[in-house]
């Protein structure tokens, strides 16, 4: 049984019932338990244009590998009409699979650690919330990554507000 960390992004359609759909089929994976899931964040796009996004991270517990996870991940994206029209280009969901334990991956169709999220706030901010103590190997603790990054407008977001999203400065 591995540890997995996946993050989830949308920001085209309704991005918050798409990640909340996501994280179900994340949940009915074989062999698969959502163990931890963070808040949704509003997030400003990083190196991309469009839309802010709505971020979160879910932990699992998978006896998948890493390459088989990926492909049911990339299949959840496709079934929630993921389209690919140039790179970072606005999308209904992005599912990027982040850790698997320890494991460091570098083949054609996967890079473990994920190899931009120490640099993004996006990913690390529910990261952390939901695993305080997560290492990235070769980067070190995902709070210090996340410590240099302020820069980069991330807001946990409360749903459950009666007539619009609030932000909870925190
Ligand atoms: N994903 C990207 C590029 N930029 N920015 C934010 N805020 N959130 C994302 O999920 C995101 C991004 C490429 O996958
Ligand atoms: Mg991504
Ligand atoms: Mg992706």
């Amino acid at each position: 049984m591995s540890r997995a960390y996946v993050g989830l992004g949308a920001n085209l359609g309704d991005a918050r019932e798409t990640l909340l759909a996501a994280i179900d089929e994340l949940a009915r994976l074989p062999d698969t338990v959502v163990r931890a899931r963070s808040s949704f964040y509003a997030t400003a796009p990083v190196d991309a244009d469009g839309p802010d996004y709505v971020n979160a991270v879910v932990a699992l517990d998978t006896s998948l590998d890493p390459a088989a996870l990926l492909a049911m991940c990339l299949s959840i994206e496709t079934a929630h009409g993921r389209q690919r029209p140039y790179r970072h280009a606005p999308r209904t969901l992005d599912l990027d699979l982040l850790l698997v334990d320890d494991a460091v991956i570098d083949t054609a169709t996967l890079t473990l650690p994920h190899p931009r999220m120490h640099q993004r706030a996006f990913v690390l901010a529910p990261l952390v919330e939901i695993a305080p103590d997560a290492v990235i190997p070769g980067r070190g603790r995902a709070r210090d990554c996340l410590e240099t990054l302020s820069a980069q407008r991330c807001v946990r977001v409360l749903w459950n507000a009666p007539e619009s999203p609030k932000e909870n400065p925190r």
